[in-house]
């Protein structure tokens, strides 16, 4: 790996809420990795089509040999112990996800944060309410997500510091409002191809503070997903990323909780057909 890490960076990670891991990856794995995810984009399309971003949970769909030797990566593992924990280690190759350029047309998601915009409005305050978000995004044992390039990677960007300013501004949320989803994928076509792209690229540039993560063949990310990001994609450059997180005890149990927490959940709100009437 090129980037020697060291007992400081643990610093840097929880001052930026990021840090990258470069030539993380062997080019001999690199290529083994490359036919997995081929794979796995046959797979997505067939399942979502042609515009879909990801694939997840690549066991339950391609021969995961290749990200099993991923997860076994010492030097992955052991700069995560200096950054996070000695409990923090990668996941499991089954159970990660990979992320796909569009084929035919540019779009982005929206500037969000991983959790709290993710969980349905009705079911906010049962899940998240009451300081529980604030105490999940603060937790290290959470929240550690991986971007992993096997081809250069430029479309996710991330405002540093964010994963620790939980509050959000008038500004970032009006940035995050100022696009609807028909916009960011051009539903109308009323703009041509390039007009998207430059209308998706000034929507990332207009969150205060945004910088674009670079990545090349190899490269790793970690990042508090807790922290505004966003993903913004062109066809016309190939997109195979590994994405997945930190593991550990911790967070496993987390998710296991939450699922539970959100199936019981919706299945009162589905009963009783009203809103935020359960505590979680
Ligand atoms: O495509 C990316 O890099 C970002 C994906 C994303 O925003 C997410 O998984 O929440």
């Amino acid at each position: 790996m090129k980037t020697q890490v060291t007992p400081s960076d643990a610093q840097l990670y929880r001052e930026q809420g990021y840090f990258i891991l470069r030539g993380a990856v062997p080019a001999p794995l690199i290529d083994r990795l490359r036919v997995m995810a081929e794979e796995a984009r046959t797979v997505a399309h067939r399942l979502e089509g042609p515009q879909t971003q990801r694939l997840m949970r690549i066991g339950e769909h391609v021969d995961t040999t290749a990200a099993r030797e991923f997860q076994a990566l010492s030097e992955i593992n052991e700069a995560f112990h200096t950054i996070l924990s000695p409990g923090h280690t990668l996941a499991p190759g089954d159970s990660m996800t990979i992320l796909f350029q569009p084929e035919n047309r540019c779009w982005a998601t929206a500037w969000h944060r991983d959790l709290r915009d993710h969980v349905p409005d009705e079911m906010y305050e049962a899940v998240l309410g009451g300081g529980k978000w604030e105490e999940y995004a603060s937790d290290y044992n959470l929240f550690n997500q991986i971007n992993c390039a096997l081809y250069e990677d430029t479309s996710t960007w991330y405002v540093p510091g964010t994963h620790a300013r939980l509050d959000a501004t008038a500004e970032q949320l009006a940035v995050k409002d100022s696009r609807t989803r028909a916009e960011l994928e051009n539903w109308a076509k009323q703009r041509s191809e390039a007009e998207q792209e430059v209308f998706l690229q000034e929507y990332c540039e207009s969150m205060p503070g945004a910088v674009q993560i670079i990545l090349q063949a190899g490269d790793l990310v970690l990042y508090r997903n807790c922290a505004w990001h966003i993903g913004n994609y062109v066809p016309y450059r190939r997109r195979a990323t590994l994405h997945t997180h930190a593991s550990t005890r911790e967070f496993e149990a987390y998710k296991v909780k939450m699922a539970d927490t959100m199936k019981r959940i919706k299945a009162h709100l589905d009963a009783e057909g009203a809103k935020g009437k359960v505590v979680a």
